[in-house]
């Protein structure tokens, strides 16, 4: 079974695959699966390789890189998550490329309901570096993923042991809000402010101060670069602009 779907998942190009049991995924700061999905055993994990936009010194360009590659991404997700509903009889739940996330209003930290990092670890794709992503052995740093929750019993993959970060500091040092500084815990708000401005804090702030300006100043507002900058956000999905902990990180092969 999963030699099937795994190389249905090589077929469509899907650059890696790992199957982690449900009791392997252990992500202590978000909800239990059984809560997503009550029957659930197993969690199939999806990587991508990004492409290098992110280098790019223009920004727009830059940007783009995430809409391209969550386009083919879910697109896979889909295709793999409908061949295993049909050829296993499965139940199955797809887990995009970007998610909900939820505002926990007393810390005022970010948080979905799914961790894609602690399922990737869990199946096998890679281990956390010091800017608390998920490095994959081969692809290293610039991978995204999603993930497919099925009822299916399948043999788990083995969890990577060796350490795949070289503790370079890199990416600490190249993070321009040191929003990586204590170990283990990425600021978010720092890194938010930083890496979304377009996002939606931005989006909140552009009509707070829209409802509080003159219609002159409103009108002024609606020309500027800024609200079309929050608009191309909303429209194209590319809301990062902020690639330094990921764009120099040397690990992988
Ligand atoms: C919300 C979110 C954000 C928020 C907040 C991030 C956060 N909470 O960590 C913001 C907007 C800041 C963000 C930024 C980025 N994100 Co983001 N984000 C997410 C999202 C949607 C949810 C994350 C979440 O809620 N996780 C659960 C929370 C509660 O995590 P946590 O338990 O607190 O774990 C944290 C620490 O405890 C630590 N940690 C936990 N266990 C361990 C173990 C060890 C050994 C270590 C060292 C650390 C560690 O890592 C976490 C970071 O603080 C995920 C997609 C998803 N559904 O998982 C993508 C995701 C994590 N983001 C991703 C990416 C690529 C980025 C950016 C690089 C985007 C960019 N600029 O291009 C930056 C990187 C910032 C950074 N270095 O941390 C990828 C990561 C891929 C990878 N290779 O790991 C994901 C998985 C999206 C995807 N589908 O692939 N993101
Ligand atoms: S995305 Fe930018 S702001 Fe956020 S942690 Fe990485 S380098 Fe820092
Ligand atoms: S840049 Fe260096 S320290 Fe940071 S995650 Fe990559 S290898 Fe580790």
């Amino acid at each position: 079974m999963k030699e099937e779907i795994k190389n249905y998942a090589k077929e469509i190009g899907v650059d890696d695959i790992g199957f982690a049991s449900v009791e392997n995924y252990k992500s202590p700061n978000t909800i239990l699966i059984n809560e997503i999905y009550p029957e659930a055993k197993t969690i199939i994990v999806l990587t991508f390789q990004q492409l290098d936009n992110c280098e790019s010194e223009n920004i727009q360009v830059a940007s783009l890189g995430s809409k391209i590659l969550s386009e083919f991404a879910d697109s896979s997700t889909y295709k793999i998550a409908r061949f295993v509903k049909q050829k296993f009889k499965s139940k199955v739940i797809g887990i995009s490329r970007h998610t909900h996330v939820n505002v926990n209003t007393e810390t005022n930290l970010l948080f979905a309901d799914f961790s894609s990092r602690h399922a990737a670890v869990a199946a096998g794709l890679g281990n956390f570096g010091r800017h608390n992503l998920v490095i994959h052995p081969i692809m290293g740093t610039k991978v995204v993923f999603t993930a497919i929750i099925t009822d299916l019993d399948m043999q788990p993959d083995s969890p990577i042991k060796e350490e795949l970060c070289t503790d370079c500091n890199i990416c600490v040092d190249q993070c321009p809000v040191n929003a990586l500084d204590e170990e283990n815990k990425t600021n978010v708000i720092k890194c938010l402010l930083k890496c979304q401005p377009y996002g939606f804090g931005g989006y909140l702030q552009f009509w707070t101060k829209f409802t509080e300006s003159t219609p002159e100043g409103q009108k002024k507002m609606l020309r500027d670069k800024k609200y079309k900058r929050l608009y191309d956000a909303l429209t194209l999905g590319s809301q990062y602009v902020c690639f330094n902990c990921i764009k120099d990180c040397p690990a992988g092969q």
